[in-house]
């Protein structure tokens, strides 16, 4: 008898699953909002998942957070303020500290209990959470958004579980329209938008409802995610007013300590595939 442990997502309608091998449970608990679990597996390192869904492992989470936080900082042209939705594990946050320029993050998530969970077991994830530009909030980041001052932001970063259950809304029209109400000029708003070879029309509609909502330029950003399903990736950037394709490409070149992101990899993640062309 296999005494092996795995941890297995499935995808169940698209009849596919991602295992990873684990060598134990480290912690379980039930959060007012979903359930949270953390296990050691034999490969990539700490393992978060939410409600059964994969979130975050040690080995692989670089690629989302630099995707998620660096394309859109150097798209603005003076990044000061900056908040994200979600992103309870703080690896988005750690990326946005990165940038000297940004004078204040706020960070609206959900569930506390993600973030101390993540403090515990992801301590390098949450090793500038004591940085005094950084705020935290546990709330929601609809109601928040809809309530925040106009033009309080200059970016404003979706990190935010699948569009179901409290994320749903994160994924609206008039979402959408409450980032750029709460954007300054020349704002940009960057939106995790799930994969494009099993949600491309996801992340049409994602592109669509930004426009709708108002932002002048709009595209997406590719690359990969193992962890993910599909293990291929996808943000979408609004822009308030100008194009897009006029990032700080000299500070993206002189940034350094990143994994995946550099400037070459910004303009490349723009490319998108065939089907997915507008
Ligand atoms: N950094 C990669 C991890 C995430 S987790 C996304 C976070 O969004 C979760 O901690 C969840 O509690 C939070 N969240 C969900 N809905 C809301 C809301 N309405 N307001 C604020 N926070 C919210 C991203 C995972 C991507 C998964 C891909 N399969």
């Amino acid at each position: 008898m296999s005494t092996e442990l795995w941890y297995t997502e499935r995808y169940e309608e698209h009849g596919a699953a991602l295992s990873l091998k684990i060598r134990e449970v480290l912690h379980r608990e039930q959060s007012p909002y979903q359930n949270i679990e953390i296990f050691e597996t034999e490969q990539f390192g700490t393992l978060m998942t939410l409600d059964g869904l994969v979130m975050v492992t040690d080995r692989d989470n670089f690629l989302y957070h630099e995707m998620m936080s660096h394309p859109a900082l150097f798209t603005h042209p003076a990044p000061k303020r900056v908040l994200i939705i979600g992103g309870g594990d703080c690896g988005t946050l750690r990326e946005v500290l990165r940038h000297q320029e940004v004078e204040e993050v706020v960070q609206v998530e959900l569930d506390e209990r993600v973030t101390r969970v993540a403090e515990r077991f992801f301590p390098e994830l949450c090793e500038n959470n004591q940085d005094p530009r950084a705020r935290f909030h546990f709330a929601d980041g609809i109601t928040w958004t809809k309530e925040a001052e106009a033009g309080r932001y200059d970016v404003i970063i979706i990190d935010s579980t699948d569009p179901v259950g409290p994320a749903a809304g994160l994924f609206a029209t008039d979402f959408y329209a409450a980032c750029h109400h709460a954007l300054a000029d020349q704002g940009v708003l960057v939106a995790q938008s799930e994969s494009p070879l099993l949600h491309a029309d996801l992340i049409r509609q994602c592109q669509g409802r930004m426009t709708e909502a108002g932002f002048g330029a709009v595209s997406s950003l590719y690359f990969p995610q193992f962890c993910y399903p599909s293990g291929w990736w996808s943000a979408t950037l609004g822009r308030k007013g100008l194009a897009m394709d006029a990032f700080r490409i000299d500070a993206a070149r002189a940034f350094t300590g990143t994994r995946y992101y550099h400037a070459a990899m910004q303009q490349a993640a723009q490319v998108a595939p065939a089907f997915l062309l507008p």
